[in-house]
């Protein structure tokens, strides 16, 4: 997978006219979308078709899916139906959960990412002591997509020696919750961003800020 400028969108906005507008004004320098969420419960699951149809963009359903593998396959069929090109999955619930997204995606044609550790706090608790097993059994079922915390580098990188260097890891948290974009690239191949560049008074400025200190 190749990421316009290794910068992903996350466009956690309430209305289709505002994620439009921030999506418009810096889809010259990206050329992937993550929608979750915030977007699909206010305005629904044609939110997602209604951003790639208009930016003609690559768009990850960040849908975080956890549930028993009957349900995962309806939840991942329905959102590669809406047009969706990769699909979050969680990790902790187990690999026929999660086989049951893969066979999903090679249906559809499309990806998913596995989710590992993840950025807040919180999830040292729980998630820390299960991440490394969660990636090993991506790697054994042939996974290539993953997710891990920018705010935890260490993390971050115990993840990448787990899936390898052919591995692709998006990495959240860059930004707000603390993340530094360019000691993040140094483990994670692309960063998504959110509030930094659709909370900021000119996201497009936010991303070339951003864009420019990863140039190196
Ligand atoms: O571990 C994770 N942390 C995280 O922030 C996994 C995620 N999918 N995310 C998502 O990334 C989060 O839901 C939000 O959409 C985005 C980060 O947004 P921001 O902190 O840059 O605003």
């Amino acid at each position: 997978m190749e990421v316009k400028n290794r910068i992903i969108l996350a466009l956690d906005l309430q209305t289709i006219g505002e994620a439009i507008e921030v999506a418009g004004s810096v889809i010259e320098y990206v050329d992937t979308i993550k929608i979750g969420y915030p977007l699909v419960l206010a305005e629904g699951l044609e939110s997602i078709s209604k951003v790639k149809d208009e930016f003609d963009c690559r768009i990850i359903a960040d849908f975080k899916v956890a549930d028993i593998p009957e349900t995962n396959s309806k939840i991942a069929d329905l959102t590669f139906k809406a047009g969706a090109d990769a699909i979050i999955v969680h990790g902790f619930v187990g690999g026929d959960s999660l086989q049951a997204c893969l066979y999903s995606s090679e249906k559809y044609g499309g990806d998913v990412f596995l989710l590992t550790e993840m950025s807040h706090p919180g999830a040292s608790r729980f998630l820390r002591n299960a991440a490394e097993e969660i990636a090993q059994m991506g790697v054994e079922m042939g996974l290539e997509n993953y997710v891990a915390p920018s705010t935890k580098l260490n993390r971050l990188k115990k993840i990448r020696s787990i899936v390898g260097s052919n591995s692709f890891i998006i990495s959240p948290g860059v930004g707000v919750q603390g993340g530094d974009p360019v000691k993040t690239l140094e483990f994670a191949d692309a960063i998504i961003v959110g509030r930094s560049i659709y909370s900021s008074k000119d996201p497009e400025n936010a991303v070339k800020s951003i864009i420019n200190s990863i140039k190196f």
